[in-house]
């Protein structure tokens, strides 16, 4: 007989889409969007349907296996757990609970998913990734300029005018940000696109392609025309602006043209797109996560912030800086635990290896890896290797041998949304949603909670707490309970969060110290930056840089993977041989080079073979290879990028990159 369940999409993306199940006979047969949901109405990506085909891979973890000399040799979980429970016993004793390090990420958002934090913390509290390998200098820096995160409600943008799409790529990353942006367009608002890749399949969009990490200096070159010009928002500046006249004065120099040399945007689109900005009615910017992948990230995000707080683009439909909010952390109950971990230690995701290796008292003895694949995913992956294999004992809790898996120690298979019962959210939209367990767990694979109740049971940490799923569900919602937020209500649908405003600020209290949105910024002195937005060039920019290596590389993310998910199985047989090396023709005609030929792509980590491909919307000079695809099928474009960290919020800097391409 053929059910259907109503779910929603895990992954760490913008939309978290709602999907259906079918099921016949206890086998999933067929996953599609739901056209009843409020937000993705039932469009979905590629990849929503490959969960199915991911489900059922050959290839699926089934069973726990520990290393065997080179080999795999599949245990029971009883084994498997006794194993852990040992090691993180002997290091507890040996060396301290912080000389274990449990790297979790978001390859789930899963709120069950997290409850290994709660292990951890009651273990005693252990060494944790601060900072982020995604968004870390953008969030840090709205903090400063707002006091918090607010978006606008994607509709909204039927309000704007002029909508600037500042580095962030809809056709790729966040799809139903498009019919938003046609409906804007229709309406008679001008999108217009900042980004050295010219973003294709954007209806009526036009180009502004700034060098790669320059955004900054357009920004602030913009910002002295709409000040020289007056086309500033007086009413707005005095009431809910502070720092204006020291921002204008440090302006007042870097002009259009002074801009114009440094981001390679000409002077007379600058002010163009100044007075477009200002002058036009409400401006919306969408900022995407791309541009904020630089040693500078906190400055350029800052810059463009203070774009929409000197025009009053702020609190008023159509305007906004939208990135992403942070409204759900107030919205469930606290489950992490952190009340019982008596040690702490941080080190930022961007350098997590370097922080590893030089790791001393404690040095880091065993590393657990939930819902990310380091190996992979992390910055200079050399180095990240190394400082895997340094630690004594790593496990790895995943669906696959991923890269990082293929190193561990102990590998436990996890279940997939599919097969455990959670709630899921996102800070990228405004929606939560519930996932039903659809079929029964493949093989012995357990869902995160299943695995650290097992395991808090055996070690007799008995402050884990032992309930059940949907006990769990109910302690995360009993804050929003008396609103009618229940998992009872959850079933029926998704649920908007009732505190997510349609416009961001539209109250226009900004819970920053002076309760003004910040061009002058104390904070930002205090965290080592300079009190009023300013440029300053990325690290790619360094002189030896430019010279060994005359090119950028961008390494952004792919349609149809999101990061390294999905490359090994539903692509199969469409994987090429090698990663594509894709450049404009006149990039590759400067270096000797045509389409098809074999090369190495080479920066000062590491190099990594692949094929030429030409690709028109690609600005001369930049080289593009998608980021995700696994070392083990070829990929591993990680290998390259820098462990830079960034100005501000433990940001990663993968973009920051420059290389030289030649023929293998
Ligand atoms: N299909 C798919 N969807 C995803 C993901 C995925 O992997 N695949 N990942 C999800 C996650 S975790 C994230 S963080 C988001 C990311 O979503 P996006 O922000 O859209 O993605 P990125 O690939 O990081 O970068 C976006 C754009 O930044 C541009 N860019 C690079 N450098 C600069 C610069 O210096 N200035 C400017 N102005 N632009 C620049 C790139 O050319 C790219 O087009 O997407 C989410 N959605
Ligand atoms: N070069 C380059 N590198 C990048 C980026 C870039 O733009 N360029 N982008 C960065 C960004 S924005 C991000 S967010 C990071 C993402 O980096 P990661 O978080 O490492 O990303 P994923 O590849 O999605 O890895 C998630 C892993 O978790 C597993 N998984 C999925 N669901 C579950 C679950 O429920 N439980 C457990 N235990 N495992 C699960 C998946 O199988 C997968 O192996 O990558 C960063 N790396
Ligand atoms: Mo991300």
């Amino acid at each position: 007989m053929k059910k259907t369940f109503r779910t929603a999409c895990p992954m760490d993306c913008f939309a978290s889409c709602g999907l259906l199940v079918i099921t016949e006979n206890g086998k999933v047969v067929d996953i599609k969007g739901d056209p009843e949901h409020p937000l993705t109405r039932g469009r979905v990506c590629g990849k929503a349907r490959r969960h199915l085909d991911r489900l059922y891979h050959p290839e699926r973890l089934q069973y726990p296996m520990v290393r065997s000399g080179t080999g795999w040799q599949q245990v029971s979980w009883d084994e498997a757990l006794e194993l852990w429970a040992t090691k993180l016993e002997e290091t507890r004793a040996g060396f301290g609970t912080t000389a274990v390090l449990h790297a979790d990420a978001s390859g789930s958002n899963g709120l069950l998913r997290g409850l290994g934090e709660r292990f951890f913390n009651v273990y005693g509290g252990v060494t944790r990734p601060t900072g982020s390998l995604c968004w870390g200098a953008g969030l840090a820096a709205q903090a400063l300029d707002f006091g918090g995160h607010q978006i606008h409600e994607w509709d909204d943008l039927v309000n704007s005018r002029t909508v600037l799409l500042w580095g962030r790529d809809p056709t790729r990353t966040n799809i139903h940000l498009l019919e938003h942006l046609r409906r804007a367009a229709a309406g008679g608002a001008e999108i217009i696109s900042i980004n050295p890749v010219q973003v294709r399949g954007v209806p009526g969009v036009r180009h502004v392609c700034p060098r790669p990490g320059t955004d900054g200096a357009l920004a602030l070159g913009m910002a002295h025309v709409i000040i020289a010009e007056g086309l500033v928002d007086t009413n707005f500046i005095k009431q809910h602006v502070q720092g204006y006249q020291e921002f204008a004065a440090s302006l007042r120099d870097f002009t259009a043209e002074q801009a114009a040399d440094i981001c390679g945007v000409p002077a007379g689109v600058i002010s163009e797109l100044a007075r477009r900005y200002a002058g036009s009615g409400p401006a919306a910017i969408v900022l995407g996560f791309g541009l904020q992948r630089y040693t500078n990230a906190g400055r350029t995000i800052r810059s463009i912030d203070a774009l929409a707080a000197i025009t009053g683009n702020v609190g008023m439909p159509g305007g906004g800086v939208s990135y992403t909010h942070q409204l759900w952390k107030q919205f469930f109950a606290d489950l992490s635990g952190s009340e019982f971990a008596t040690g702490r230690r941080t080190f930022p995701w961007p350098a997590l290896a370097r922080y590893i290796l030089a790791a001393d008292e404690p040095p880091v003895r065993c590393i657990v890896v939930t819902r990310c694949n380091p190996l992979t995913q992390l910055p200079d992956t050399s180095r990240a290797r190394a400082a895997f294999r340094s630690a004594d004992f790593v496990v790895v809790v995943d669906f696959f041998l991923t890269d990082t898996a293929a190193e561990a120690d102990l590998v436990l298979p996890c279940t997939t949304f599919l097969e455990s019962e959670d709630l899921v959210y996102c800070s990228l939209n405004n929606y939560l949603s519930y996932m039903p367990a659809v079929v029964e767990p493949l093989g012995e694979s357990k869902s995160e909670l299943e695995i650290y109740t097992s395991l808090a049971r055996r070690m007799g940490l008995s402050d884990f707490g032992f309930l059940s799923n949907r006990q769990w569900i109910d302690k995360a919602l009993e804050p929003v309970a008396d609103q009618g937020i229940t998992l009872e209500r959850l079933k029926e649908g998704p649920v908007r969060n009732p505190a997510a405003p349609q416009v961001a600020w539209a109250d226009r209290r900004f819970p920053t110290d002076s309760g003004k949105y910040e061009l002058f910024s104390l904070r930002a002195q205090a965290a080592g930056l300079e009190p009023l937005p300013v440029y300053q060039p990325p690290e790619s920019l360094a002189e030896g840089l430019q010279t060994d290596y005359p090119l950028y590389l961008l390494t952004p993310h792919h349609r149809d993977y999101i990061h390294s998910q999905f490359w090994n199985s539903a692509c199969e047989g469409q994987l090429e041989p090698l990663p594509g090396v894709e450049m404009h023709p006149e990039t590759s005609a400067g270096t000797g080079l045509e389409e098809g030929d074999m090369v190495w792509v080479e920066t000062n980590r590491g190099r990594l073979q692949g094929i030429v491909k030409y690709a028109n919307e690609i600005s001369p000079g930049v080289v593009r290879v998608y980021q995700g695809r696994w070392h083990s099928l070829a990929g591993g474009v990680n290998l390259l990028t820098p462990d830079y960290i960034a100005d501000l919020g433990g940001g990663s800097c993968y973009y920051d990159c420059r290389c030289r391409v030649y023929k293998s």
